[in-house]
């Protein structure tokens, strides 16, 4: 069953708003940089340390399309949470939001109950593979209960603030197209000031597009 509003695809498209850009190069040492509250850097390697899991979910972007049965495998970022960022926390503060950011300076922001979800996972691995360009080489946030723009790919910095997260965007159109702070995808929570099902439609046609001008920027176009 998928959730309200959302269409199986065959396969699993790039899909992004980095549209044509090809994606970034990955560094010889990918390290994870651990930003607002704490100042960290963790190399990527370390993630081979610590515990792991498989967690085989559908991804559902806000679009409207949804890709089936992926299975990821990685760390928790429940775990990479409690072993990693927590312990260097002065404890002063009550962390509510969770900034990702890749290497392409897509950024996501997850409220912290939200982020420490059991299906959380910083995955290096799907469906038994290492992940590709097209879908967040070296390492990508997957939550998989939340529209597909909270899961950044190319994970290169967390970010950890007690206070609400600040917003650059000011344009109308910026506003009205705000997205839901929770984004959860079977409350339908698309867009903060948009009921969900008022998007579909216009959503679905621009489906296509973006995904025939994502794929030309991808490095292959063999899919899964
Ligand atoms: N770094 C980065 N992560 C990103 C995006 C992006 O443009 N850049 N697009 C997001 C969106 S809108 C969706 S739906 C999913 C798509 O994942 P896929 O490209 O692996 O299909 O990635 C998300 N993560
Ligand atoms: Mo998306």
């Amino acid at each position: 069953m998928l959730p309200p509003g959302q269409q199986a695809v065959e396969g699993f498209p790039r899909f992004g708003t980095h549209l044509h850009h090809p994606p970034p190069a990955v560094p010889a040492h990918p390290v994870i940089e651990i930003g607002g509250d704490v100042t960290l850097a963790v190399p990527l390697s370390d993630l081979a340390r610590m515990p792991r899991r498989e967690v085989v979910a559908d991804l559902h972007c806000v679009a409207g399309w949804s890709a089936i049965g992926l299975r990821w495998e990685g760390v928790p970022f429940r775990i990479f949470y409690e072993q990693v960022i927590a312990p260097a926390l002065d404890g002063a503060d009550a962390i509510g939001h969770v900034a990702f950011v890749g290497l392409d300076g897509h950024r996501s922001v997850a409220a912290i109950e939200d982020a420490l979800g059991d299906d959380v996972l910083i995955a290096e691995n799907l469906d038994g593979r290492p992940l590709d360009g097209d879908h967040g080489a070296p390492a990508r946030l997957v939550s998989p209960s939340q529209y597909g723009f909270v899961s950044t790919k190319h994970l290169s910095r967390i970010e950890v603030h007690s206070g609400p997260p600040t917003s650059a965007s000011r344009s109308v159109a910026d506003r009205l197209l705000e997205e839901h702070p929770r984004a959860r995808v079977w409350h339908e929570e698309r867009h903060a000031r948009l009921p969900g099902r008022a998007v579909r439609t216009i959503y679905r046609l621009l489906i296509p597009p973006i995904r025939y001008l994502s794929a030309r920027g991808a490095e292959s176009t063999s899919g899964r």
